[in-house]
């Protein structure tokens, strides 16, 4: 029996890739009443910043993210239902894909995660996605938020295909368009006319949130 228990122990499991151990300490934390949302915020997270700087230095490698990825979803997973509670409708529908010719998706579940977390309904459409695919599911779902994820410089140029065939389809007034992906920045979204850059995901349920409210 622990009385207190050292959160920084969490982001520890989650950058160490221990989906078991997360997820119990998770529960533990959840037992002695801490906020979902500040577990979210100030220990899952930055387990995975740190992971993502490990990995820029060299110091982590493509499995390790892979595996900090599945424990932070594995963690999210018991924290979701306690977040949706707080809010009893949602708070908009977000559509969200890694462009065309694009795989990377580790960054783009992380975002989705945390839309789900704080209550959004998120429709994810994978990787490799066309416009066509986005345009549909847009519309399918009356999606308030489109988000695309690139993380190439070759396929982040996709984005601005998505945006004007929005334009196109008469669907560009109807959605807010969020772009990211670490080649991005602010400048980039500006030029493809997009409503929003971030350069992480709970930077990105943020600003959809104040997008909505306009
Ligand atoms: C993991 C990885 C892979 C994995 C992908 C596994 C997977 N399931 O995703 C594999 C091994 C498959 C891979 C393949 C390739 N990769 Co790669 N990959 C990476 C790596 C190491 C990490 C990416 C990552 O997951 N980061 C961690 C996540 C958490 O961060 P993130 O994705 O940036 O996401 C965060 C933010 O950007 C933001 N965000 C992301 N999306 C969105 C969307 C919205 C709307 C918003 C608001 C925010 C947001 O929020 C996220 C969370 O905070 C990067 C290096 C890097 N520095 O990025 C190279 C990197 C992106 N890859 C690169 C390359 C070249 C390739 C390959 C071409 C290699 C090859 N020769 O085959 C292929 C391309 C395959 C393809 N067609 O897509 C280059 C790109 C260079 C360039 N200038 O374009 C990089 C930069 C590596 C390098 N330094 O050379 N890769």
């Amino acid at each position: 029996m622990t009385h207190t228990m050292d959160l920084n122990e969490l982001t520890e499991a989650i950058v160490a890739g221990k989906l078991e151990a997360s997820q119990e300490m998770v529960r533990e934390a959840l037992k002695v009443r801490t906020d979902p949302q500040v577990l979210i915020n100030e220990y899952l997270t930055k387990g995975m910043e740190e992971i993502g700087k490990r990995f820029e230095a060299g110091k982590a490698f493509v499995p390790n993210l892979l595996m900090s990825a599945r424990a932070m979803k594995g963690a999210l997973e018991i924290l979701k239902p306690l977040l949706v509670d707080e809010k009893q409708t949602t708070v908009g529908t977000v559509v969200i894909g890694t462009v065309k010719g694009d795989l990377h998706d580790i960054g783009k579940n992380l975002v989705a995660s945390m839309f789900e977390g704080r209550g959004f309904k998120v429709i994810n459409l994978g990787i490799d996605v066309s416009s066509d695919k986005f345009i549909a599911a847009i519309r399918e779902n009356q999606a308030d938020i489109l988000c695309l994820s690139a993380l190439l410089t070759t396929t982040m140029n996709y984005m601005k295909e998505v945006v004007v065939a929005l334009e196109e389809t008469g669907l560009r007034e109807r959605v807010k368009v969020m772009v990211g992906g670490a080649p991005l920045s602010d400048g980039f979204a500006r030029r493809i006319g997009a409503d929003a850059y971030t350069s992480n995901a709970n930077a990105a349920v943020e600003r959809a949130r104040r997008l909505l409210q306009k």
